[in-house]
């Protein structure tokens, strides 16, 4: 009944086994009673049965009635836990790779220091994923691999584990809801011959460096805030998200709540810098404090930088 080889990664049998047995034994239930439901409509009713006959009690009947449903719920029991016990038990060569979660992206960051806002992974090789959830509740999802892991914030051994049998793209997306742009937590998992994984992570620590090069400061700053996920709250034409838009930013005038003081600034470097290092520092006008987060340690000054010229350019 099952293929291995179509298997996504290496639960989807004993979860699918587990979700069959449960939902078969209730079809079962579904049929027996209704029958039986029918059955005693027909037999007993008052034209038939027109005086009720009255049941003292059975021990006999109380001891099946206990025995087989307990049965029955341990043999469900058994298959959900046979599929759900492995998943805590990561092997040992497992690859590692750090999962951060934030209102609203997911961003993946491989041993190298490569960060990605896809996941990408080797067929066949087992890959352990450390949840780090930034602000709220996020849960990781990915349906076609069977697994999902709540992301709590400040969790020690949050992780989940699993492996990748079968090459292809999958979806991966947040299954917690997690505020207005909870919808934006949706990715994918590229799953790759190992040969085209490595040339791909190997590659990546050149291709980091020559970038800058290639490509624009600017459209650098661009990328960086695409793949870590400023765009959730940022807009680029004017419209107002969950903070302001950078349509004009650069060197215009914003009126600031700083600690209890009201005042006014001029966007600059420092301003900008201090915007990404230190969001609760200048609270914006009309909008919140406490939903942007500081990307300190995530983004270094060279990254800040880049976004620095890219807002320059956004009119
Ligand atoms: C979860 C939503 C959210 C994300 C993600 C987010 N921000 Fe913000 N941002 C805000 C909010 C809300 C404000 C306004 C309140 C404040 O000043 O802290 C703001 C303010 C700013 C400001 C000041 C803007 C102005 O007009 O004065 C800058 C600059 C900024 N963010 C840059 C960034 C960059 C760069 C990123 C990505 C690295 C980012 N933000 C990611 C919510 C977010
Ligand atoms: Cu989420």
């Amino acid at each position: 009944m099952y293929n291995e080889v179509n298997n996504a990664s290496n639960f989807v049998q004993g979860v699918d086994k587990a979700f069959l047995i449960t939902i078969g034994i209730s079809f079962l239930f579904l049929i027996g009673l209704t029958v039986v439901m029918l059955v005693f409509v027909y037999k007993y009713n008052k034209k038939r049965h027109p005086k009720a006959t009255q049941i003292e009690g059975s021990t006999r009947l109380e001891i099946i009635w206990t025995v087989i449903p307990f049965l029955i719920t341990m043999f469900m029991f058994y298959y959900g836990w046979a599929g759900w016990h492995p998943m805590h038990k990561p092997p040992k060569d497992a690859m590692e790779i750090t999962v951060y979660g934030r209102m609203w992206n997911f961003s993946f960051e491989y041993d190298n220091g490569r960060r990605t806002d896809t996941l990408f992974l080797p067929v066949n090789q087992p890959v352990k994923l450390n949840l780090v959830a930034m602000d709220v509740i996020h849960s990781l999802y990915i349906p076609a691999f069977r697994v999902k892991q709540d992301m709590v914030p400040g969790k020690k051994d949050n992780f989940m584990w699993f492996e990748p049998q079968r090459e292809g793209t999958y979806e991966l997306f947040c299954a917690e809801y997690c505020g207005l742009q909870h919808s934006y937590m949706y990715t994918y998992v590229e799953v790759m011959k190992d040969s085209a994984f490595q040339a791909w992570i190997t590659d990546t620590a050149s291709v980091a460096a020559s970038v800058a090069t290639v490509e624009s400061p600017a459209a650098t700053g661009k990328r960086i805030m695409q793949n870590i996920g400023c765009f959730a709250c940022h807009t680029l034409d004017g419209t107002k998200l969950v903070g302001p838009s950078f349509k004009g930013i650069w060197e215009e005038t914003q009126t600031v709540t700083t600690g209890k003081e009201k005042r006014q600034v001029k966007i600059d470097e420092e301003y900008i810098k201090r915007s990404i290092y230190d969001p609760n520092a200048d609270i914006v006008d009309g909008f919140q404090k406490g939903l942007m987060l500081s990307y300190e340690g995530q983004l270094s000054d060279e990254d800040v930088n880049h976004i620095i010229e890219y807002l320059k350019t956004v009119k």
